[in-house]
Order: C-alpha cells, then structure tokens, then sequence
C-alpha cells in the first residue's frame, strides 16, 4: 500500500487557507481535514467541542492546547489516505504535539499582506455544512447567499467583524508565528508569498508536483 503524504497548510487567518485547500483537493489525492470548519459545524450543532469552543472562536481567540490537540489527533485516525491539515498547529505546544503522533512530509505556508487580508475579509460568505468559502468579488456564488452545489443558505463568519478580525491577527503574530520557525529549522517548510491565491497556486502546484515524483504517493491528475 502507499504511504500516506502528510501535509499542513499555514498562514494567518483569511489568507486563504481554505481556498488553496480546496484546489489541492481538486488536484491531487489529499483529505482537507479543516479545524476550523470542522469546529464551527460542532458549533452550529450544539455538539462536542463545539460547546466548549464557541467562545473563543467568537471572540478571536484560540481553544486551549489540549482540548484542540485530542480533537485533532482523533479526526486523523480515521484518515486511511494522503492529508492536508488546515488550522493545525497554531502553537508550539501543538506543533510539538503533532511532530510527537505524525512525521510531517510538508509545511505549506501563505504568506499574504496583512492589508490584503484585512480587504478581503469583509466580502467572504460560508457554506457551513461543506466549509466552502466564497467573496463577492473574488470567486462570488452564482446565486447571492447560496450555495453553488446544494443551493443552501451561506452565512458570514461572527469572527469577520473587524475588532475580531484585529484579535486573530495579533494571536497570529504572537503565538502562531513561533510554529513558521519550527517547522523552517525542521527543513519540511516551504513558503508561498503573493497577494492573491491565482498568483499563489501555480507555485503551490510545482511544489506539489515536486513530491509526488516519489512513487509511494498517489495522486488525481499527474
Ligand atoms: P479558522 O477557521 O482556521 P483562520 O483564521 O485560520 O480560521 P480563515 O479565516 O478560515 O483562517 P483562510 O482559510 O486562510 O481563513 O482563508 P479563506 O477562507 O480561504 O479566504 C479568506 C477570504 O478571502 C475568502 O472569502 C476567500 O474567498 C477570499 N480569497 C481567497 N483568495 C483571494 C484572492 O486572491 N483575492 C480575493 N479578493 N479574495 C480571496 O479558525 C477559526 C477559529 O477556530 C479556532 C480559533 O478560535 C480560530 O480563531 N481554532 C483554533 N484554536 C486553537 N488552536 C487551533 N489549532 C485552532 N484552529 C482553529
Ligand atoms: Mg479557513
């Protein structure tokens, strides 16, 4: 059996995680694992962690260590294929938690202008269910408010405000950051700066490529 190729996809919040998450997928063989969509279902759902974490993701601030540690490591176990982890890890703690369960094949980190994010963030509307991600005027839904696929409501993130939007990205230069380092002095970190995800993805793609040359790993499109 192939191995499985493990990767995860950094960069401060609204840099376009999510989106070059959903292009990956498209692609190449990989699961999305998306902490945050998967924590803001539980939210919606009144469920899990999803009870426990509705405060801090409403108020811009991150779940503790522990608690984000055990969910992630049980939404990985029942992945039998190649994942790409969004969200995950966002401090040192959870950076050496993660390395400790799983040899990380490779670190994809967006590094976006903090004035770009802070533009884009205002015109970006969800599908909860599916986690996927529109803005009204970059990759706008075809119907206003509704989803392309299943035609459901999409709602706007409650930590798109602009004051929480502000709490993120100080959490992010604070905390987050640290984890760039550690994954860099792991030699597993490859880095993507651009101010948009089109001028992104050709070089994510390369990069990409450049790993599945090994045989062990599967891919879609090849
Ligand atoms: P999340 O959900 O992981 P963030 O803050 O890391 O939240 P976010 O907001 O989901 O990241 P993203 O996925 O990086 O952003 O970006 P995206 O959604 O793809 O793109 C943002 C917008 O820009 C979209 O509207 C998109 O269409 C648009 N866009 C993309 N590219 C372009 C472009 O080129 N041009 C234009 N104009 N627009 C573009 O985490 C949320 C919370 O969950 C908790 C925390 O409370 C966190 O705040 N949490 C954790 N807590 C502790 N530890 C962890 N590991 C945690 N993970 C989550
Ligand atoms: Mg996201």
């Amino acid at each position: 059996m192939a191995r499985i190729f493990k990767a995860v996809i950094l960069g401060a919040p609204a840099s376009g995680k999510g989106t070059i998450s959903a292009r990956i997928i498209k692609k190449f063989n990989f699961e999305h694992i998306s902490v945050g969509d998967r924590l803001r279902l539980q939210v919606k759902n009144n469920e899990g962690l999803g009870i426990e974490a509705k405060k801090y993701i409403d108020s811009g601030t991150l779940v503790p260590d522990d608690l984000m540690t055990k969910f992630v490591s049980n939404e990985l176990e029942s992945v039998d294929k190649n994942w790409l982890l969004d969200g995950f890890p966002r401090t040192l703690n959870q950076a050496h938690a993660l390395w400790n369960l799983h040899k990380l094949d490779v670190v994809i980190n967006l590094d976006v202008p903090f004035d770009v994010i802070i533009d884009r963030v205002k015109g970006r509307w969800i599908h909860l269910q599916s986690g996927r991600v529109y803005n009204m005027e970059f990759n706008a839904p075809k119907v206003f408010g509704k989803d392309d696929i299943t035609g459901e409501d999409l709602v706007q993130r409650k930590d798109d405000q602009p004051d929480v939007v502000k709490m993120r990205l100080e959490v992010y230069c604070e905390i987050t950051k640290p984890v760039i380092e550690f994954f860099r002095t792991m030699n597993i970190l490859q880095n993507f700066q651009g101010n948009t995800s089109d001028e992104i993805w050709p070089n994510v793609v390369n990069c990409l490529n450049g790993y599945l040359t090994d045989k062990q790993i599967s891919a879609k499109q090849y």
